[in-house]
């Protein structure tokens, strides 16, 4: 397995719209299981493939303590959105930045397993966060984009400093 590299913003690769997997292959399982590896060890909660520059529609996550808990979603859709939560978020892609932001409380999604078996489920609390944040990386969108314009100006030159100082 292998652990992939995490693009951090303000990459414009960050940006790329996912499109959806039509083969499940042993390719599909081999970026899957990469990503598990790397999601672990960052460590992290979710991991989107647009973070680690493939451009599909898959995301994995484990929000459990003990890290037995993966899921795998591919080609997933939110099919009901009820209620409105804020809560902190972080991202593998903005690092050491965390932010209140505002979400459905509960949603209802859809999604295959990387065998193609199509699912159901609902989900509340940090899951339906994580989700939510997961499949806006698969549509190109930051959790940081739902901030002021002024906190965002605050977070580039952030991520400027921090850049500057992994280079020494
Ligand atoms: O998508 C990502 O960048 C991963 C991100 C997921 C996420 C976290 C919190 C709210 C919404 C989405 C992270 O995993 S950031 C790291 C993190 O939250 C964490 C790391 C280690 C242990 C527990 C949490
Ligand atoms: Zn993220």
């Amino acid at each position: 397995m292998t652990i992939l590299d995490i693009l951090h913003f303000p990459d414009i690769r960050l940006r790329t719209q996912a499109k959806p997997v039509k083969q499940f292959d042993n390719g599909i399982k081999t970026i899957v299981a990469d990503m598990f590896e790397t999601m672990y060890k960052a460590p992290g909660i979710g991991l989107a493939a647009t973070q680690v520059n493939i451009h599909q529609q898959i995301v994995v996550i484990d929000i459990s303590k003990e890290k037995n808990q993966p899921l795998c979603l591919i080609n997933p859709k939110i099919t009901e959105k009820e209620g409105l939560e804020i809560s902190e978020e972080g991202c593998l892609s903005v690092p050491e930045y965390y932010a209140e932001i505002k979400r459905a409380e509960r949603i209802t999604f859809t999604a295959m397993d990387q065998n193609g078996q199509r699912f159901e489920k609902e989900a509340d609390e940090l899951l339906a966060v994580c989700i939510q944040h997961e499949l806006d990386h698969l549509k190109g969108k930051l959790f940081i984009d739902y901030l002021s314009p002024l906190k965002q100006q605050r977070v580039r030159n952030k991520m400027k400093k921090l850049a500057k100082k992994s280079k020494k």
